[in-house]
């Protein structure tokens, strides 16, 4: 197969009825995301895109790249590309901090057709060797050293062990195995040659699912579905080409990328600014000289925010809209962000799988702090169920299922989980327990999906699970949430050690020390473990989660 089949081979398209129905709604309208970047550079080539501060391990000093410079940029980008062999439908696994070269990779990706795969600079061995396996990845681009963990050692071992990865990439300096990605960039022949660029239907990359089974899920935008999501977001955010966006979080995950996110900001043709860190006493100089006037945060960084400047800090004055997303934001903190900061809280509940949930910007506050929005289009469907998939009524708790123009209809070359997540017809089942108000919008009540959030970084229990196991002296291992006053919840192992380890048991450190050592991303590794003799059981004999859940909840109180 060629890469262009197998990346659509993996893809579960949308059903010809729905897809008619998004057209002729006018949702999707053929816009690709390659295209969507002339057509800004047309018209806005002189304004600025992009503003990199610097300061990290891509580049020490500042740019600023306009609507045309980065057009031409991912165009030269695109025929270096093509010049090193990557094709359209290849997989290429992008894994770059905050830097004004994820735009001009991501945008010369999409130009040719392949694949990006979005990873976070917080991932290691395990998540990143895994990728590229599963994907069969023909490139993969890190920065060179970033947050003091050297990239090119990790991609020189995945590389060792990846017959199928052809190509390194390496942002910054490379002592000679990898290739720079600064030396990529060509005038020679572009996507017309070789095949042209894709269409709106095809697959333009492949987001991570926060997952709640052994390894992390893939999942399949098309331009069109995307690029509606953009445009339904910008209409909800209230931008336009004045408005300045600051990307915070990590640039390739769902929020910051689309909600409305960096690439919500260049589809209206606003100017984009890279936050190298997400703490106020950068995020807020880094404002008040870029006159930003939105930014998305996940609720600790958001708690952050908030504190600070009830110290006293300044600088985000401009700010005019903060969207808070990812985990549940507290009512409490909800009601604090127009005092404290003077701007529109906009509470966002979305998923890389499709729907986001907004509120309005002219909601009436109660609403903006007391739920978590309602859906971007009128066709998404959205459903509350009971555990047998009966609908439920406005104000009851159930689980969350939704059909929409933008929601896929299948995991990347995963049938055996697509049939757990997916309704014969096609809805996504989300996992979420949410109630729906009165007037439509969703209230996130809790989770029937075995992962933990933390603080917006998700956390499948089955993939730390089977890491535990691992240890010679591992005999069982659940994992589960534990309440934390910052993050929202953080994770609790619960360990049984086999019989012949528990004359001289190991300690909690090594544990952690162990799973951490098999490559595992930070934020995945156990805050807590426990050892217990046996887990307590559920009627039919399963691990009671619940159970463990209570007990170290209560642990927590009573100190
Ligand atoms: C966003 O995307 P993912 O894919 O990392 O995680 C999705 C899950 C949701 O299913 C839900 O469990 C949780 O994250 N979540 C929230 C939430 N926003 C997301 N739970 C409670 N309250 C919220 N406001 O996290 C994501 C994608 C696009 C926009 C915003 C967030």
């Amino acid at each position: 197969m060629t890469p262009l089949e197998t990346a659509r081979a993996g893809f579960t398209p949308y059903p010809a009825e729905f897809a008619e129905r998004y057209r002729a709604a006018g949702y999707w309208r053929g816009e690709t995301f390659g295209r969507m970047l002339r057509e800004r550079a047309a018209e806005h080539g002189g304004r600025t895109a992009v503003v990199d501060p610097g300061g990290h391990g891509v580049a020490a000093t500042e740019r600023r790249w306009t609507y045309a410079e980065l057009d031409r940029r991912a165009d030269r980008m695109a025929a270096g590309l093509l010049a090193r062999g990557i094709r359209a439908g290849d997989r290429v696994v992008v894994q770059l901090p905050n830097a004004a070269e994820f735009f001009e990779v991501v945008f010369a990706l999409f130009r040719i057709g392949a694949l990006p795969v979005f990873a976070l600079p917080a991932h290691r061995y395990a998540e990143i060797g895994y990728f590229c396996s599963f994907t069969g990845a023909a490139a993969y681009v890190v920065p060179a050293v970033e947050g003091g963990f050297d990239y090119r050692e990790l991609a020189s071992r995945v590389r060792a062990e990846n017959p199928a990865l052809r190509l390194v990439l390496v942002a910054g300096e490379d002592p000679g195995e990898h290739v720079r990605l600064a030396d990529v960039p060509c005038d020679g022949p572009g996507p017309e040659a070789f095949g042209g660029e894709p269409g709106p239907e095809d697959v333009a990359f492949l987001q991570l699912s926060g997952g709640s089974t052994g390894v992390p899920k893939l999942i399949p935008r098309t331009h069109d579905d995307y690029i509606y999501s953009l445009r339904g977001s910008v209409e909800l955010c209230g931008q336009d080409p004045d408005s300045v966006y600051l990307c915070v979080l990590p640039a390739a995950h769902n929020f910051p990328l689309s909600s409305p996110g960096s690439l919500g900001t260049l589809y209206a043709g606003g100017r984009v600014v890279l936050c190298p860190q997400p703490a106020p006493e950068t995020a807020f100089p880094l404002i008040e000289r870029e006159g930003v006037t939105i930014t998305g945060l996940v609720p600790p960084l958001a708690l952050l925010w908030l504190d600070a400047a009830e110290r006293g800090a300044r600088g985000y004055e401009s700010l005019e809209v903060l969207l808070v997303g990812g985990a549940k934001f507290s009512e409490e903190a909800a009601r604090r962000v127009r005092p404290v900061l003077g701007c529109t809280l906009q509470q966002v509940f979305g998923m890389a799988e499709g729907l986001v949930n907004y509120t309005r910007l002219d909601d009436p506050e109660e609403l903006v702090t007391t739920t978590q929005g309602r859906p971007i289009s009128p066709d998404d469907e959205v459903r509350v169920v009971d555990d047998q998939d009966r609908d439920l009524p406005d104000g009851a708790t159930g689980h969350l299922l939704t059909r929409g123009p933008y929601t896929i209809r299948g995991y990347w070359n995963a049938p055996g989980h697509n049939a757990d997540s997916f309704t014969a017809d096609g809805f996504y089942r989300t996992g979420d327990l949410v109630r729906r108000t009165p007037t439509g919008h969703l209230v996130v009540e809790g989770r029937a999906k075995d992962q933990i959030n933390r603080g917006g970084e998700k956390v499948a229990a089955e993939e730390i699970e089977n890491h535990l196991l691992a240890h010679p002296a591992v005999h069982d291992a659940a994992v589960v949430s534990m309440p934390d006053p910052y993050l929202g919840e953080r994770t609790c192992a619960y360990v049984v050690l086999r019989a012949e380890s528990r004359e001289q048991p190991p300690k909690s450190v090594e544990l952690k020390r162990f799973v951490r050592q098999r490559g595992l991303a930070e934020y995945k590794v156990p805050d807590r473990v426990e050892f217990v003799a046996a887990f307590p059981a559920t009627g039919i004999g399963k691990v009671s989660k619940k159970e463990l859940r209570a007990a170290i909840a209560a642990s927590l109180t009573t100190g």
